[in-house]
């Protein structure tokens, strides 16, 4: 099966395997996990900030982060389309008791200008806005790359409006391969930053949150509070480390296999697609010929995944999926179109 449904679906490699199996460990809880402690460390260099707290998901590395930031009642600026807001299951609202004020990005990103205008004034009337959120890359924006002048334009509202700046970096990896600006200069305006280990740099589990060492002494209580306090969660940071070394510049492959499905996918009638909006591993694409529930089964009839609902479809360049795969996929894609 060519598996485009997303870049988590990825399976730890053979070497993967064999330094997870080998790694030192300890019990994480006490403190005591060499193997957890050296990929907080690289992480935290990589990102340039102080500390860096190993998490189970991407999911808990937000929500961690959000609850760490706010009190109950708080308003949260976030982008309309943002992994917080619709893939959490609602856990702002559950878990820190936020509201989220939502801003309708271009492709995800906004302006320091929007967060101006949805900044709250001090009233007794008014919910505090004390935190803004951004994605990079913007998954349901289609894998956007912030650029870094859009980042230090908000940066420069939010601190100027006294509020915190949290940056979900799920797929930070690829904004800093595809940008060619590192990580570290990407994340250096946010007071948190959350990656994942387990999408395109392909380790089975993980996620991190990294800021000042007082954010991070305060998360590592509610990391706790949630139940992600691990074990010997050295055998799953070993997969991450590895991950972090080994993955984060091939992402460049998954990035021209994006584009190459794209620009394939614009010469099929039938499916509409931007190419030149493709920027990163995400490729977002409409089908008018037919229901494209219909086009996600016919494809997976002859073994290509991907996901879609609404209307719209979604396929993921990854580690597992060579140029190969793609052009196999373009082809079966024009044959299940004509019908
Ligand atoms: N995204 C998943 C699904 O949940 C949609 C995917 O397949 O793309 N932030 C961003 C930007 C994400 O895309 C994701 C996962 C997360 C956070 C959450 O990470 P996990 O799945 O580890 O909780």
């Amino acid at each position: 099966m060519i598996d485009l449904r997303s870049d988590t679906v990825t399976k730890p490699s053979d070497e993967m395997r064999r330094v997870m199996a080998s790694a030192e460990v300890g019990d994480d809880v006490l403190g005591h996990d060499p193997t957890v402690q050296r990929l907080e460390e690289r992480t935290a260099e990589i990102l340039g900030k102080d500390a860096a707290l190993f998490v189970p998901s991407g999911t808990m590395a937000n929500q961690v982060a959000l609850k760490t930031h706010t009190a109950g009642g708080d308003e949260v600026i976030m982008e309309a389309q943002c992994h917080m807001f619709w893939y959490e299951a609602g856990a702002p609202a559950a878990i820190s008791g936020v509201m989220c004020r939502l801003i309708e990005g271009d492709r995800g990103v906004f302006t320091g200008d929007d967060v101006r205008s949805a900044v709250r004034p001090a009233d007794v009337h008014f919910p505090r806005t004390t935190l803004a959120c951004v994605e990079d890359t913007h998954n349901r924006g289609g894998g956007t790359v912030w650029p870094i002048e859009q980042i230090a334009d908000v940066a420069a509202a939010a601190r100027g409006a006294g509020l915190k700046l949290h940056l979900d970096g799920a797929r930070l990896w690829n904004a800093a391969v595809a940008s060619g600006v590192s990580e570290a200069a990407r994340a250096r305006d946010f007071d948190s930053v959350t990656v994942c280990f387990s999408k395109g740099l392909g380790a089975p589990v993980g996620s991190a949150i990294a800021g000042d060492a007082d954010f991070i002494a305060e998360a590592k209580r509610f990391r706790k509070m949630f139940g992600g306090g691990m074990r010997q969660a050295g055998i799953i940071a070993a997969g991450a480390l590895y991950a972090l070394e080994n993955n984060r510049d091939r992402l460049a492959e998954d990035h021209a296999n994006a584009k190459a499905l794209a620009e394939g996918l614009a010469e099929i009638d039938g499916i509409e697609i931007d190419p030149a909006a493709v920027e990163t591993n995400l490729v977002y694409f409409r089908v008018t010929a037919m229901p494209a529930a219909e086009l996600v089964d016919g494809l997976a009839a002859e073994g290509v995944a991907l996901l879609g609902g609404n209307g719209s479809l979604r396929a993921v360049t990854n580690l597992m999926v060579t140029r190969a795969d793609i052009d196999h996929a373009l082809r079966v894609a024009a044959k299940v179109l004509k019908g």
